[in-house]
């Protein structure tokens, strides 16, 4: 049995994520988990929200509310809406929680006992006002290019130039609207990543089969230009976790919290302590740290792109700085993007489909199908309503729905609802068998290798062997002759539902349920070959006829749904 510790990259609290965003992250990484536990591994599998930084604060002032309590209540949400897409997380958790508050102030404390960390004084606007230093996105005022009145610090929206604070032409704060700004000097922690360079550099140089997408990005990020550049780790916010060293006061760094970048990542190590007192004390160091049992664990993080600098170098530089025996990252699957209907998903325009809105059209199974079988994953890919449609139609209710439906009712129709016996295999059924011996094999290794787009090949391929053999057996037209021979077709047909049940459970486990469930099976078995598992229903089992598994994507709704998101969610 193998041990699997698998992280998705956590959702930023601020909103509803958008189904990019899924299928980016979180969605793979429930694949896999699920393959992994239904191969009978042990499963660690955590996510969280990311709760930190100025976009939370930003949200929260907008929605009206402290940031604490907006904080708290988007977590349920985004918690409820995971749950609503089956995402199986041994535990959802915070990155604002008291145990990453302590993990993220230990990280740092080991980090400036090895000498990683320097401060560095830099001049930044502080409001008189708001008593508080104002970050970029909190200052506003006249774009010097263009004109526009509500430029913010970072950057003009309206003609995209990029922007100093001090550029501003009569600047004020975002929270309050005063002008009462001056530039003050303030100190700030940088983490000294060039000094790990080396070491990650070696690192990243070791992990031969991660995909050309990741190590791309972190060689480029370690080579190009200055070559690896140190980092500001901390922030003037109020909402984040407080600057301390370890247990200690961090003189001069009072009122201030670390860089959201900084914990958000540690937060996966927090989660697993989180998990553990969920479950009243269970030993979470077992899955994180090589000196006590960590180093048979098979650690894999699923991330969209634009976040691997962070995983592949921020992160792991606090991890090897620390001196401390925790796990890193042994393999790290990223995505490319998915575009909306011929142009970009975006959280901020209300652009797309987001993920609730996406529950209340269709049950989960629909969109978690069609996003593997289509994820951007080694180039990007493109969601248009039509391609979701002729996906979902064709795969789920002509090929497998349909299959399940002819199988059923014709054995309820000519033997009842339990397993006909009779008969005996010939050429046809031997031919299927190796035909299915050989797909689930390459199924499983396809699976292994989180090829998320072969494997929903190769499943789909799986389920048009059972149709096609269902096809040229006939069982409608054999038992005109044979009842013998019509009943072990059909007594076969019953056996592929199930074994479609056990294979297809990661992709879509809401119909596998049901598959299950109407084949009086208790919990899927993973197939050790072809013959056994079509086996497994014997004569005189009974069965129900289930309802229909999917139901078509007709014109109407699709012409409807199209229309209803071309513009944006207000
Ligand atoms: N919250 C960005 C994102 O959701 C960020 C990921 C953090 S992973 C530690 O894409
Ligand atoms: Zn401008």
């Amino acid at each position: 049995m193998q041990r699997h510790l698998i992280t998705s990259a956590i959702p930023y609290i601020n909103g509803i994520k958008h189904l990019g965003n899924l299928v980016g992250s979180q969605l793979p990484a429930d694949l896999y988990a699920r393959y992994q536990r239904a191969r009978g591994n042990e499963v660690l599998f955590l996510c969280a929200t990311d709760e930190h930084g100025t976009p939370a604060e930003l949200a929260a002032a907008k929605a009206g509310k402290p940031v604490a309590e907006y904080c708290a209540e988007m977590h349920t949400i985004q918690a409820e809406i995971a749950k609503g897409f089956r995402l199986s997380f041994d535990h959802f958790g915070r990155s604002s929680s008291p145990q990453n508050h302590a993990l993220t102030q230990h990280f740092a404390g080991r980090l400036a006992d090895a000498g990683l960390i320097r401060e560095v004084s830099e001049k930044q606007v502080y409001s008189n006002a708001d008593g508080r230093f104002l970050p970029d996105r909190y200052i506003e005022g006249t774009c010097p290019n263009c004109g526009y009145e509500k430029a913010r610090g970072d950057q003009c929206e309206n003609c995209t130039k990029q922007l100093d604070p001090t550029d501003l032409i009569e600047p004020r704060s975002a929270v309050s609207g005063s002008t009462d700004l001056e530039v003050r000097e303030t100190k700030h922690l940088y983490l000294r990543q060039s000094e790990l360079k080396d070491d990650l550099d070696a690192w990243i140089d070791s992990k031969t089969d991660w995909p050309i997408l990741t190590t791309s990005i972190a060689k480029k990020w370690l080579h190009d230009g200055d070559g690896l550049q140190d980092r500001g780790i901390t922030r003037d916010l109020d909402w984040g976790i407080p600057v301390r060293r370890g247990d200690d006061d961090w003189p001069g760094m009072e009122g201030k919290v670390f860089y959201v970048w900084f914990d958000a990542p540690i937060e996966y190590i927090a989660c697993a302590s989180e998990w553990a007192d969920a479950q009243g004390g269970a030993d979470w160091e077992r899955w994180w740290r090589t000196d006590k049992g960590a180093d048979d664990v098979r650690y894999t993080q699923f991330m969209g792109k634009d976040n691997v600098p962070f995983h592949t170098l921020s992160f792991p530089a606090t991890i090897l700085g620390s001196g401390e025996p925790w796990k890193l990252v042994d393999h790290l699957k990223s995505f490319n993007y998915l575009n909306y209907d011929g142009g970009q998903f975006s959280t901020s325009q209300g652009r797309g489909v987001f993920m609730d809105q996406a529950l209340e059209l269709l049950p989960p199974d629909y969109w978690r199908w069609w996003l593997l079988a289509n994820c951007p994953e080694t180039s990007d890919s493109e969601f248009t309503w039509e391609l979701f449609q002729q996906g979902v139609n064709k795969d789920l209710a002509d090929v497998l729905g349909n299959f399940v439906s002819r199988v059923t009712k014709f054995c309820r129709s000519k033997f009842g609802e339990a397993v006909p016996a009779g008969g005996t295999y010939g050429a046809q059924e031997h031919a299927l068998i190796a035909e299915l011996d050989t797909r689930i094999a390459r199924y499983a290794d396809l699976m292994d290798a989180m090829e998320v787009r072969k494997s929903a090949q190769e499943l789909r391929a799986i389920w048009v062997a059972g149709n096609e053999y269902l096809q040229a057996a006939a069982p409608w037209a054999t038992i005109k002759e044979d009842a013998d021979t019509a009943a072990m077709q059909i007594r076969l047909g019953l056996n592929l539902i199930a074994l479609y049940g056990a294979l297809s459970e990661p992709f879509i486990p809401d119909a596998a349920a049901q598959l299950q469930t109407s084949l009086n099976l208790g919990d899927p078995q993973w197939p050790e070959n072809a013959s056994e598992a079509l086996a497994v229903l014997k004569p005189g089992h009974a069965f129900v006829v289930p309802d229909n598994l999917f139901a078509k994507i007709s014109d109407e709704d699709r012409a409807d749904w199209q229309e209803r998101f071309a513009g944006v969610r207000s």
